[in-house]
């Protein structure tokens, strides 16, 4: 290692016995498997907080050169829910009906998705989220971020873990192209908008697609 100074002890860090490792893994995933996105939402409201204390797991992900490029903006406000959906469905006729090839409609088709997108108003919190590609510090200084977007997906990752947690739902929705939300939302143009994540209870009678993961065998390869 170059130089040791700025740096501190590691600690906090257990290490459990093999066997509590095991049923450690297995209990986490037996609880995340059970996440599903949903595409219709209980309009319920979520207490701000919980939302708080998720985004700040969200921030605890790895980044290039922990330079933490990215933020959630986090939009309750009815007003500015009606236009993402309004703008966001305008984009996604567009691409239902003119952008998206036949081969993409076909790999879509079993999901049973369309240019409709009543969730954005009726789920109590959308949080936008933004990766950054570059920072300008008070100074004016400017500096380029490294893998802006693996970080931001990492990032986000963790945030759908933490609020699936939480017994919250998620939708990891993409409008194609997403640059309205820039506008919408007032972000500086180093700020790209990566996905919104509709956020909120599932709704009661809600169904999802019966679909299956695949296997460790088929995802996995140890040499
Ligand atoms: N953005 C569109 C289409 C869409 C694309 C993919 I890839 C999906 O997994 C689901 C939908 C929409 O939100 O309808």
């Amino acid at each position: 290692m170059a130089s040791t100074s700025g740096f501190i002890p590691l600690e906090n860090y257990p290490r459990y016995s093999e066997d509590d490792m095991r049923s450690r893994a297995k209990a986490l995933y037996e609880q995340l498997k059970r996440r599903r996105t949903v595409r219709d939402f209980s309009a319920d409201t979520v207490p701000r907080d919980v939302i708080e204390a998720c985004i700040q797991t969200a921030g605890t992900a790895p980044s290039g050169a922990n330079q933490q490029p990215w933020h959630f903006a986090v939009v309750s406000d009815p007003e500015i829910k009606r236009k993402i959906r309004e703008a966001a469905e305008a984009e996604e006729r567009e691409f239902y009906e003119h952008r998206a090839s036949d081969e993409w409609l076909q790999a879509l088709s079993h999901l049973g998705t369309d240019a409709d997108k009543p969730f954005l108003e009726i789920a109590p919190y959308l949080i936008v989220v933004f990766a950054l590609v570059n920072r300008t510090d008070d100074s004016g200084q400017r500096t380029k971020h490294y893998y802006p977007y693996e970080s931001t997906g990492l990032a986000t990752g963790m945030l759908i873990n933490a609020l699936h947690n939480v017994g919250l739902a998620t939708l990891t929705h993409t409008p194609n192209p997403m640059k309205f939300l820039n506008d919408v939302l007032g972000r500086p143009s180093n700020e790209r908008a990566f996905l919104i994540l509709v956020t909120g209870y599932p709704a009661e009678d809600v169904k999802v697609p019966d679909i299956s993961r695949r296997s460790l065998e088929e995802i996995a390869t140890f040499y």
